[in-house]
């Protein structure tokens, strides 16, 4: 597998992913903004979401050069409420749907439910990121019969309880181990190496000490041969090292954004779209891509 890809860098040439549609070159890294469509993030108040709301946010996220657009309707904040599928499908598609429709930009759902999946990629969503790397009960099948390239990342635990001390031997084998086995069993159901992209999963299950070891040594993780997507922005262990509060972490999370560029991620998922796209240019400038 590993050497499949470095065939197709070095020898066909640019990196190339296909989504839907969209030939996207991951050899330049790119951005992927954070669309958050829980209750508590476009509501006017009540429990309806806000569309014209949500939809300047994608607008807003596009002109400032993101490449996809992540719709997430599950929080995954510890004591979050959980929702059924039906609610999360009611949440998460009419949205992906009308961004599809107004919007040239790759749609990703950041969602562990099988009928949001299949629902979503009916309504033009060409990625499936899933915190839970496809192991709910019906997953692994939908993300097969769909075709479209998935994001598999490490979490231990699960939302809940996964900040109530997490513990690892060598939390960089034990992630890389993961997203191996994962790679593994996904392409053993019939989904296409070329398809998949690994997410180490900052702040999954992992302490302030987890998280940065995980980061220096992000390159193990890159060295599995598939793209690498991270996702840093905003999150409590920027928050750990600045001492700033959520509203004030975009430069903590472009600087972060461009150090991961430098180990190998082609992906940074972040908030802030504007500070990220301008950080992993640096990056990617200076390492001559
Ligand atoms: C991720 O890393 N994260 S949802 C806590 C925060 C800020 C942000 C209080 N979905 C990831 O963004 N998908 C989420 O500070 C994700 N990788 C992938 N692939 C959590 C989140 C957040 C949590």
């Amino acid at each position: 597998m590993f050497w499949r890809r470095l065939f197709f860098m070095f020898v066909v040439g640019a990196d190339n992913m296909q989504f839907g549609n969209k030939k996207i070159d991951l050899s330049v890294p790119q951005v992927m903004g954070i669309l958050n469509v829980t209750p508590d993030s476009f509501s006017d108040g009540g429990r309806y979401l806000s569309m014209d709301a949500a939809l300047a946010q994608v607008e807003k996220m596009v002109a400032d050069g993101a490449t996809f657009i992540d719709v997430g309707g599950e929080s995954t904040r510890p004591g979050a409420q959980t929702v059924s599928a039906q609610e999360e499908v009611d949440r998460v598609c009419p949205v992906v749907e009308a961004i599809h429709r107004e919007f040239d930009v790759v749609i990703s759902v950041d969602t562990s439910t099988p009928e949001v999946m299949a629902e979503s990629v009916r309504r033009g969503a060409a990625l499936l990121n899933d915190v839970r790397s496809l192991r709910r009960p019906g997953a692994l099948q939908v993300a097969v019969e769909t075709g479209v390239p998935v994001c598999l990342m490490h979490m231990q635990g699960e939302p809940d309880t996964m900040q109530q001390d997490p513990h690892y031997d060598d939390v960089v084998a034990e992630v890389r181990g993961f997203l191996a086995a994962q790679v593994a069993s996904c392409t053993a159901a019939g989904i296409a190496p070329h398809n998949i992209i690994l997410d180490p999963g900052f702040g999954f299950g992992k302490t302030l000490e987890h998280n940065l070891r995980l980061f220096r040594y992000l390159e193990h993780i890159c060295a599995l041969g598939f793209p690498v997507l991270v996702g840093v922005s905003r999150k409590t262990m920027l928050g750990a090292v600045t001492g700033r509060p959520v509203a004030e972490r975009a430069v903590a999370s472009a600087a972060a954004a461009a150090m991961a560029v430098m180990k190998g991620a082609v992906i940074v998922r972040a908030h802030d779209v504007r500070e990220n796209v301008d950080a992993i240019k640096m990056a990617a400038a200076i390492q001559g891509v």
